[in-house]
């Protein structure tokens, strides 16, 4: 039912379209919208609802230029002079209403027939999903588990960027760690709500290889804005190849090298952030375990490079105002001790 509800809003993309074309613009300095979803669908939970709402874009344009058309008539047109049995002479103008009832609910049904349809052919995909992956809504965040396979070294968190392998659908379970937030990749399917002590579920597939935007679409608080993710949709082959790395502890756990700048985080960090293959085990945060294969960070909100990562530590408060991490003030020696630990951390 939520589904449906959520799937019946994004229907009505007309209303919404200006609104996200607009904010999709200023959302990122990418070349493309990322959120473009009038344009692009890249999946079958996607492209069912993407013609629907052309059509029903269709439909209220060509129902309003009509109406316009025959109020400006009405108006320009030149009643005959009133004479004293004009209040009489209405009786031919009835018929207008009946054929615009008529017309209306006829175009009413057809789209309410269209919709049902649509809702139908996206609600489960064609085949059962062999891939479900669990994604958890913070405030401002994205906790992705993987922790459906036999295999315990496959199975890990990680954060704000979700890997898929094309051509088959995923199941995504869909959980909030705080309050209600929405869960919305707009080219691949449409828009289900995450809900503290629920598990909400919908299905994504992409078609093609690509990085897919996602956006947390249910006002969530000061950052709700800036909680973003990216669908990394790639070859089964690919994405085996990422799912074993990424099940792998810290590569550089044990290397004396880093070991002022693990044991700094050990000290700053680690009570709300895990690298595995530490004592580094806290909850509350992005797993940092694989930190340097995520294309970005703090949910999209900057570019993964070490400077950027430096800033966001320092800066957090002021890069993302209220986001649950403090900004965490370093000398330059340790400043330069994390950022050796961070680095290997791929
Ligand atoms: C009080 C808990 C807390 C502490 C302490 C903390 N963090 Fe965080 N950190 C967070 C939260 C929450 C986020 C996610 C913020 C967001 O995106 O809204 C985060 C995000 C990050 C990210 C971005 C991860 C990503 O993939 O988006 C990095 C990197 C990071 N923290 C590093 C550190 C380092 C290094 C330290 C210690 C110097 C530290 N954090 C201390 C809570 C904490
Ligand atoms: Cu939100």
């Amino acid at each position: 039912m939520r589904l449906t509800t959520a799937l019946v809003q994004r229907a009505f993309v007309g209303t919404h379209f200006i609104a996200v074309a607009a904010a999709a613009t200023t959302a990122q300095a990418s070349s493309v919208a990322p959120l473009n979803y009038f344009l692009h669908a890249a999946g079958p939970a996607a492209a069912p609802t993407m013609r629907l709402g052309w059509a029903l874009a269709g439909i209220s344009v060509t129902v309003t230029v009509v109406i316009a058309g025959l109020l400006i008539a009405a108006i320009v047109r030149k009643r005959p002079a009133a004479t004293s049995d004009s209040l009489n002479a209405e009786a031919g103008g009835m018929r207008w209403i009946y054929i615009g009832t008529g017309v209306s609910s006829a175009a009413l049904l057809a789209m309410l027939v269209y919709i049902l349809i649509t809702l139908e052919s996206v609600a489960t995909p064609a085949t059962h999903p062999q891939l479900t992956i669990t994604v958890t809504a913070y405030d401002w965040w994205w906790k992705v588990d993987y922790a459906d396979d036999p295999s315990p070294a496959r199975n890990f968190s990680t954060a704000n960027e979700i890997h898929i392998p094309v051509g088959e659908p995923v199941k995504i379970a869909l959980k909030s760690a705080d309050v209600v937030h929405a869960f919305w990749v707009p080219q691949l399917a449409g828009k289900t709500q995450t809900i503290p002590g629920q598990t909400n579920e919908q299905w994504i597939q992409a078609d093609r290889a690509g990085i897919y935007r996602g956006q947390c679409s249910q006002f969530c608080g000061a950052q709700h804005a800036h909680m973003a993710f990216d669908v990394v949709a790639q070859s089964p082959a690919d994405f085996n190849v990422w799912r074993d790395a990424q099940g792998q502890a810290a590569a550089s756990a044990n290397e004396s090298s880093v070991a002022a700048g693990r044991h700094l985080f050990a000290e700053r960090c680690a009570g709300c952030h895990t690298i595995r293959g530490t004592d580094a085990d806290g909850l509350q945060a992005p797993d940092l375990t694989h930190l340097n294969s995520r294309r970005m960070i703090a949910a999209g909100e900057v570019t993964n490079t070490p400077d950027h990562v430096l800033d966001w530590i320092e800066h957090a408060q002021s890069i993302k105002p209220e986001a649950l991490m403090p900004s965490i003030a370093l000398s330059a020696n340790d400043a330069a001790a994390l950022s050796a630990y961070l680095a290997t951390l791929h």
